[in-house]
């Protein structure tokens, strides 16, 4: 059943509190979100996981405006499609703009569970009906602060704790927490800001019993990865490193990491991330679901890919509310003791909250196919 529409809408969004990483501090959001239209009125969606600024990656809203409008939508109003898998092998001339990719191809993922009525989870082949839930704390103005926000998760049930580290706010913060919260899963997350130089000082983090360091070094490094990993006892999660499945063949090989955080956008869409989740499952690599600080839709995206089975760690999928006055799905992602239980309607299995997403909508753009 052929794409008869595409709409294209850029929302912005306010974070409740600003989210604070090695690399800057966020709070305003701007992002697209696409809808794949059919002829009967089924409507698939998909959420752009690019931040206004390339500090994550050199994707942002702008380039993929420019990607998504010039390049990808063209390839869908010329080429017919039988199932999502098609998308990514129709894009793949296009290089990189993992994200902008990922944006339509989930929409058409959405879509296709829809017209199907069976939901995203079963479309991809997960099975799960819960999953479990961790929360990614951002850097705080104080240990004291720290501490308090740990205690709070930790009473809400979240499954781990990830902390984000940068030089100067890491290993004494997380002594600290380790000694305040001897028992509970501890992760840290670098988003890239050591060199090989800190590793002396990362190597005390073995003390701690950490579940993970997350992409301590370079965004686009797995050489030096590989060197920290063979000289380090905490498992190295990588993050920015993996756009796809050769990337991630390529650290496994070199030794680079024993965990593979995976973002639907960073990877290019589900059907990379499904490739990825299967190679990880075949050859002893834990992986997780990773957060952007997504929207709903994007949450419901990173819901459904999380009940396959590789999926085997907690993932950053955390409640609505923490970040949002109101979300843009109905009724909005709820997580009790740790988990989330993996809605049954077809798709996404979240409704649209109509009136939320023409709220928080500043420009629409629709195409024919
Ligand atoms: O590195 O995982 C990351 C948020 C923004 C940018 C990068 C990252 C994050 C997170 C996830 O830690 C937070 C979330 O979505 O809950
Ligand atoms: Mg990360």
């Amino acid at each position: 059943n052929p794409i008869k529409q595409i709409k294209l809408r850029k929302l912005n969004m306010h974070l409740k509190h600003s989210f604070t990483t090695s690399f800057g501090t966020m709070q305003d959001k701007d992002f697209f979100i696409a809808e794949a239209i059919d002829g009967e009125g089924n409507r698939g969606f998909g959420e752009s996981v690019a931040f206004s600024y390339p500090w994550y990656s050199e994707e942002t809203v702008g380039t993929n405006w420019h990607v998504m409008r010039d390049f990808l939508i063209p390839v869908l109003q010329d080429n017919a499609i039988s199932h999502p898998d098609d998308v990514s092998a129709l894009f793949e001339p296009i290089k990189r703009n993992n994200m902008a990719k990922s944006t339509l191809e989930g929409a058409v993922w959405d879509l296709y569970a829809k017209q199907n009525n069976q939901t995203l989870a079963s479309a991809l082949g997960g099975e799960k009906e819960a999953i479990d839930v961790g929360i990614s704390i951002g850097i705080q103005p104080s240990v004291e602060a720290l501490l308090d926000k740990v205690a709070y998760f930790v009473n809400d049930g979240y499954k781990r704790i990830k902390i984000k580290i940068k030089p100067g706010w890491d290993v004494d913060v997380l002594q600290s927490v380790r000694q305040h919260f001897p028992k509970i899963p501890i992760m840290a997350d670098a988003n890239s800001a050591y060199t090989l130089h800190d590793m002396e000082h990362l190597k005390q983090l073995d003390a701690l019993n950490l579940m993970m360091i997350e992409q301590p070094l370079a965004h686009d490094d797995i050489i030096d990865h590989a060197t920290l990993q063979a000289n380090m006892q905490t498992p190295i999660c990588l993050d920015e490193s993996i756009h796809s499945l050769e990337d991630t063949r390529k650290a496994v090989e070199l030794g680079s990491c024993k965990i593979i955080n995976i973002k639907i956008g960073r990877v290019g869409g589900l059907s990379e991330a499904k490739r990825i989740h299967d190679y990880c499952r075949n050859n002893g690599i834990d992986v997780w679901c990773g957060g952007m600080l997504e929207a709903g839709v994007g949450r419901a995206h990173n819901i459904a890919l999380t009940t396959l089975p590789g999926f085997t760690l907690p993932g950053d999928t955390a409640g609505s509310l923490l970040y949002w006055e109101k979300d843009i799905i109905t009724p909005v992602v709820n997580v009790e003791d740790g988990m989330i239980r993996v809605p049954d309607q077809p798709g996404i299995g979240y409704a649209i909250d109509e009136e939320a997403l023409e709220q928080f909508t500043v420009d629409v753009h629709t195409f024919h196919v």
